[in-house]
């Protein structure tokens, strides 16, 4: 070969060698910029400038543990578990007698509870806050069953698809009637679904599913649940090498759907639908059965399994379906020596106190119970944080409380929000509890709000918390506008 032809050659592979490395080293530093935003990596950094380097562990090490999913710190799995109706009085962690629900208790004990977590006291303001980490007044009032089309690239789905997780959603939509539109949760950010046609069929028995776009064949002897569950472990199975954000989204504790055509069916052998109880039996069954498959997966240690509920528990559900008619019966629990009715649709606590639990067995300690003001528009910030995603455009109402979860430091948050038809809302602390009408209650003490506090004669903390919360609800009067929307 000629000496012009070897030199030519050689010129070549330097600079596909160049070329390669140059891509090698704009990977790294997005992965170290990435990295640096993770409040758990900048843990880890400390640490290392603080103690020994032989009190790291090597990097084969690491390598070992990422490859096992065990302690893949900066880019934890995220489950994020929403119940449907189910108010704390439910649990048996919150101090709930008449529901047994062994594996919420056992989740809450492997890690911490809220104990100041506020949703929306109904559906779907509740979705539409946590999917975009704002109140439904500051994003303009989006009607029952909708998502504004201008923020659908904005949600935490998309946050953290762009940050490089893969992304799925299973159980209850809400957002739009799918049968309208089946890409609606793809155009959202999740990469797969699969979940029960609203107000198109059973969510149940024999339920009727939208599956990445498609209506699922042959569901006859089918319980929605198990379904909704072993399709978020196949994608977590899927998808055990790299990050994930699955959300359940749980039909339980919901009532059945009362207005198709045709009657959905009761359960097997059945002449009525399940009870309240039952359902919450099947709740707690489904998320046992969840958290065993992430365990069976090795991803146990490096997910953060987050639980709360949408809104409190109904005041009755639907019992049977009797000539033509739907027979309702009413809910109501024993908890802390009162009787207690289903409290959803109130803005009381019963209807948006809810349970939330974080377990996340590498990272929080277990046992641990929080008292941190936190409500729904925090999910968003509190999970890219967390990621290390980009939060989507705009301000948010959200602040993020991912630093309780990575490192145990206190929330951010001085009053937490709900609001309701009718341009009802509130802000309120731990105690105290202000009303735009102007009615002020001390929660903790009255908690049916029966006896709202005579402000001239405020004094003390009530005093202070007051004109805290009277600045607050100032604010949100300015800034947001009215929520007069109908749905239920
Ligand atoms: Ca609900």
């Amino acid at each position: 070969m000629a000496t012009g032809q070897r030199q030519a050659d050689t010129k070549q592979v330097i600079r596909y060698c160049l070329y390669v490395f140059s891509l090698i080293d704009t990977l790294l530093v997005q992965q170290v910029q990435r990295m640096l935003r993770n409040p758990l990596f900048r843990r880890i950094l400390a640490v290392t400038f603080v103690f020994p380097l032989n009190a790291v562990p090597s990097a084969s090490v690491q390598a070992e543990n990422e490859e096992s999913g065990k302690t893949n710190a900066n880019r934890p799995n995220i489950v994020f578990i929403l119940a449907d109706d189910v108010g704390r009085e439910v649990l048996g962690c919150y101090g709930g007698v008449d529901y047994p629900t062994p594996n919420l208790d056992a989740l809450a004990e492997s890690g911490a509870r809220f104990t100041h977590a506020y949703s929306m006291p109904v559906c779907h303001p509740s979705r539409t806050t946590l999917l975009t980490g704002c109140y439904p007044r500051t994003i303009g009032n989006p009607k029952w069953g909708s998502f504004p089309a201008e923020l659908e690239d904005q949600t935490v789905a998309q946050a953290l698809k762009q940050a490089g997780y893969r992304t799925a959603v299973a159980g209850k939509w809400q957002l739009c009637l799918l049968k309208k539109d089946p890409s609606h949760p793809q155009r959202l950010g999740f990469e797969k679904s699969s979940l029960f046609g609203w107000h198109e069929g059973a969510r149940y028995y024999d339920p009727l599913i939208h599956e990445n776009g498609s209506i699922l064949e042959n569901t006859e002897g089918t319980y929605g649940p198990d379904h909704y569950v072993d399709f978020l472990l196949d994608f977590m199975k899927e998808n055990r090498k790299k990050p994930f954000f699955a959300f359940y989204s749980m039909a339980l504790c919901h009532d059945v759907t009362d207005d198709i055509e045709e009657a959905v069916p009761y359960a097997p052998g059945r002449d009525r639908y399940d009870s309240f109880a039952e359902m919450a039996a099947q709740m707690d069954r489904k998320i046992g059965d969840l958290v065993t498959g992430i365990e069976d997966l090795g991803l146990r240690e490096n997910t953060l399994i987050l639980f709360t509920t949408d809104n409190g528990t109904p005041f009755r559900t639907i019992a049977r379906y009797e000539d033509g008619k739907y027979i309702r019966e009413p809910v109501s629990s024993q908890y802390q020596g009162m009787d207690v009715p289903g409290g959803k649709g109130s803005l009381n606590d019963w209807g948006t106190r809810v349970p939330t639990i974080a377990s996340w067995p590498g990272v929080i300690d277990a046992g641990q119970v929080w008292d941190d003001l936190i409500d729904f528009s925090d999910i968003l910030p509190t999970f890219v944080e967390l990621v290390g995603a980009d939060l989507p455009e705009g301000d948010l109402d959200g602040q993020s409380f991912a630093g309780r979860l990575s490192a145990n430091q206190p929330g951010p948050r001085q009053w937490a929000y709900a609001e309701s038809r009718g341009n009802r809302y509130f802000a309120k602390t731990r105690t105290h509890k202000l009303y735009n009408d102007g009615r002020f209650y001390n929660s903790a003490e009255d908690p049916f709000e029966k006896s709202p506090l005579e402000v001239s004669k405020l004094e003390g903390t009530a005093l202070k918390e007051y004109e805290q919360l009277r600045e607050a609800v100032q604010v949100l009067a300015e800034n947001t506008e009215s929520n007069d929307s109908a749905g239920q």
